[in-house]
């Protein structure tokens, strides 16, 4: 996205800085251990330093801080084994600011959460912090996916491709395929 479309963004979104808000919800979609934390955490790390003049932060220092320590920790390969973050327990939603040079041109808010809400057969639908996520992807500009490399490790192309499907596609599509579109957005059901 060029700068001025996101200024553009920022223009029209105005009120909702003004209240506080965060003017765009992503989500990350993946699988139990597909590495939506250590994402979060990298890509959290490069661009604090900035890439082709775009740079983010994190307005709250807590959260800043937390991000930081957690990198640093996955990076020291002294700590071996121990250095990768524990498996998430519960949601915990952060808020950044996209910057272009000094300028902020956009605010968005970024939820990690335990891969096994993704999963049919293990997530609780009556669980606060689910609906919290449910309702983070239904109303996120951007979803990513994030796969455990894993899956396209070892073995023939149809081997791979099956564990892609089972453990993938079957739990994300859901998120994708019970989206509809009017007034010229996508809109999700949520859980009742
Ligand atoms: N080689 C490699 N391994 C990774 C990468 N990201 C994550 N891992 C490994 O995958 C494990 C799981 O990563 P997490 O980021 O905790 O995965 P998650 O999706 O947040 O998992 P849950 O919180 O349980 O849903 C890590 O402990 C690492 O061992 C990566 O970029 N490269
Ligand atoms: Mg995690």
């Amino acid at each position: 996205m060029k700068p001025q479309d996101v200024n553009n963004t920022h223009k029209n979104n105005s009120s909702q800085e003004e209240d506080g808000m965060a003017e765009r919800k992503f989500t990350i979609l993946g699988e139990v251990r597909s590495g939506k934390t250590c994402y979060l955490l990298g890509m959290y790390s490069e661009m604090t330093a900035g890439v082709g003049g775009y740079s983010i932060i994190a307005p709250n220092a807590d959260e800043d801080s937390d991000l930081t320590r957690r990198y640093q920790k996955l990076t020291n390969k002294k700590q071996g084994i121990d250095r990768f973050p524990l498996a998430t327990g519960a949601a915990s939603t952060y808020n950044f600011n996209l910057q272009y040079g000094l300028e902020k041109i956009m605010s968005f808010e970024w939820i990690d959460y335990p891969g096994n809400f993704v999963d049919a057969a293990q997530r609780d639908i009556a669980n606060s912090d689910y609906i919290k996520v449910e309702q983070s992807i239904n109303e996120s500009s951007t979803l990513f996916i994030c796969m455990d490399g894993a899956n396209l490790a070892d073995g023939t192309l149809k081997q791979k491709i099956k564990r892609v499907r089972n453990n993938c596609a079957k739990r994300i599509n859901l998120y994708i395929l019970q989206s509809v579109f009017y007034n010229g957005k996508w809109h999700k059901r949520i859980s009742k």
